[in-house]
């Protein structure tokens, strides 16, 4: 039988409600100053803490239940002897449920110019001493830390007269997570105030079991950050398919990172392939961002993950009839594409991500190496300056293609080098990509270029393009934009990128060699804008 209860809360949502229904059950409650007096006013009878201590609340407020009649009376375990006998002696009444919610630390310090003694007052000391006594005897005592929880808890009592051993149970361990988050957040500004350090904080969702890691004999689990809003995989919506897989996650991400700063009204599509994006494009309409797009690199789009800013229509999945994809995500399908997609595959992955348009709400990102972890910032733009290095002059016409091809190139692990083409006037496609050599002429010559020939003859084939397929070659990698990731640490990629037919390069330059290779670009009539930032990504 729960027959009394203790509630001192500084979020009062719920509160009058869930003491009313406490009191219905014949519960005694049990409040500190602020918590009995909203009680009271809602003509709920309540006894005050400083009754039951026998001292008042002092010190402002600083201590109110920290003492052994309240804590006693939490901890004290009902099927020992001992422990009740000394209840009994000093007249200990036993308390069944606390419900608690702690001062509002974290909102506290995240106002701008909070002062530190306002921070410090704001340390709740014995909510979290309620919290953890309450939990630490979870075999006997119910404990309430978040409001949310009150309607369960009122549920089960009205029905079985107690509070399921289950229900406790999880409970108990969610007070303690709270008040390790509360404590953490503590950590972390104080840290920063009193010591100049910053403390790498982050917290998780209980990690949901995937079927393997990257390989089949690999554990894997994903874990959710918590709190982390605006566009995310782990805030997507999976409309249909088996559940995602390790790879799918690493790969889904990618897509959206690559497609989040495309578009600007124009629809884009991401291609994604073991990490990098095999595929980028932008169009007037869905369908032809995503032909586009699967135009630079038809072979490898099989078995691909598709990300797009625009929302999924009929036109679009027809496209995919008969081509093997993973995942599409999404900021919304149409319906009748929903079908259709849904009819395709049980196995395909379909995503919506509800907060596209909004920005990421995380500005750092992290990589575990074995015995530490790297954080840096966010690689956010695109060039630093815009510098014409050679006598050829850069036409400002291809300004926003070569906008295109530098964040393609950005959104490539190194050594990357992409070419963007203007296939329609204003849409853009990456027509070729070199990426992940361990040089960079290999990502030009070996990937890039033999590339972009590969798939013109797709193109050409389809089109039935009047010219041969050497001019129209020709004429297409002329008017290319070729981005390179890093500098050019000699001038023999240019010679491979002339040999080709690219006019155009963009580089950040900064190389020892910077003259070498702007005097074998004005020789071999190419034109090149340094842009003063890298984009290396391992
Ligand atoms: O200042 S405290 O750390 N000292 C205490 O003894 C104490 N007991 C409860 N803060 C304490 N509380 C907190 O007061 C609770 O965690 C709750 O957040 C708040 C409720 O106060 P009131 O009922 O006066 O609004």
């Amino acid at each position: 039988m729960l027959k009394r209860a203790l509630l001192s809360v500084s979020d009062k949502t719920g509160i009058v409600d869930f003491a009313r229904g406490l009191e219905k059950l014949d519960v005694q409650i049990i409040s500190t100053g602020g918590t009995a007096r909203i009680l009271r006013d809602a003509g709920i009878t309540v006894t005050d803490v400083s009754e039951v201590t026998g001292f008042p609340e002092m010190m402002g407020g600083r201590v109110k239940t920290l003492h052994p009649m309240i804590h006693g009376g939490i901890l004290c375990v009902r099927d020992d002897h001992d422990h009740m006998g000394e209840a009994e002696k000093v007249n200990v009444q036993l308390i069944d449920m606390v419900a608690v919610n702690l001062y509002p630390f974290e909102v506290t310090v995240s106002k701008e110019g909070v002062l530190l003694e306002e921070a410090i007052e704001n340390i709740d000391i014995g909510g979290p001493a309620m919290l953890r006594s309450a939990a630490k005897n979870y075999r006997s005592v119910t404990v309430i830390c978040d409001p949310e929880d009150y309607g369960h808890v009122l549920k089960e009592l009205r029905s079985s007269g107690v509070v399921s051993q289950k229900t406790r149970e999880q409970l108990a361990v969610k007070a303690f997570r709270h008040t390790a988050d509360y404590d953490a957040t503590i950590d972390t500004y104080l840290s920063k105030e009193l010591l100049g350090e910053e403390v790498l904080r982050m917290s998780f969702n209980e990690g949901v079991t995937l079927r393997y890691g990257e390989n089949w004999h690999q554990d894997a689990k994903f874990y959710k950050e918590v709190g982390v809003s605006g566009p995310s995989l782990a805030n997507a919506r999976q409309l249909h398919g088996k559940e995602l897989s390790y790879n799918n996650y690493i790969d889904a991400d990618n897509a959206l990172q690559t497609v989040k700063e495309l578009g600007h009204g124009k629809a884009a599509v991401a291609i994604v392939k073991h990490n990098n994006p095999c595929g980028l494009a932008t169009g007037n309409t869905l369908l032809q961002a995503l032909q586009a797009a699967w135009d630079g690199d038809p072979i490898s789009a099989f078995g691909s993950i598709i990300c797009t800013n625009t929302v999924f229509d009929l036109k679009a999945a027809e496209f995919l009839n008969g081509k093997f994809v993973e995942i599409i995500l999404a900021p919304g399908f149409e319906h009748d594409a929903l079908e259709y997609l849904r009819n395709k595959s049980a196995n395909l992955r379909l995503l919506e991500l509800p907060s596209f348009n909004e920005e990421f709400a995380v500005d750092d990102t992290y990589k575990y190496i074995i015995g530490g972890m790297l954080k840096q910032a966010r690689n956010i733009g695109i060039y630093d300056k815009w510098e014409t290095v050679t006598k050829i002059p850069f036409p400002e016409e291809l300004r926003s293609l070569s906008e295109f091809s530098l964040h393609a190139c950005k959104c490539v692990k190194s050594n990357a080098v992409t070419l963007a083409y203007e296939y329609d006037e204003g849409c853009y496609m990456m027509l070729a990509m070199g990426a992940g050599q361990p040089n960079r002429v290999d990502s030009i010559r070996k990937l890039a270029a033999t590339k972009a020939r590969e798939n013109l003859a797709v193109i050409y084939e389809r089109e039935k393009v009047d010219m041969s397929f050497e001019d129209y070659c020709r004429q297409v990698l002329s008017k290319c934009v070729m981005a390179s990731d890093a500098f050019f640490p000699f001038d023999d990629s240019i010679v491979h990128a002339a040999e080709s037919g690219i006019m155009f390069i963009l580089s950040p330059g900064g190389s020892i060699r910077d003259n070498e290779v702007i005097a074998t670009a004005d020789r071999l009539g190419v034109s090149m804008v340094f842009t003063g930032m890298r984009h290396f990504l391992h």
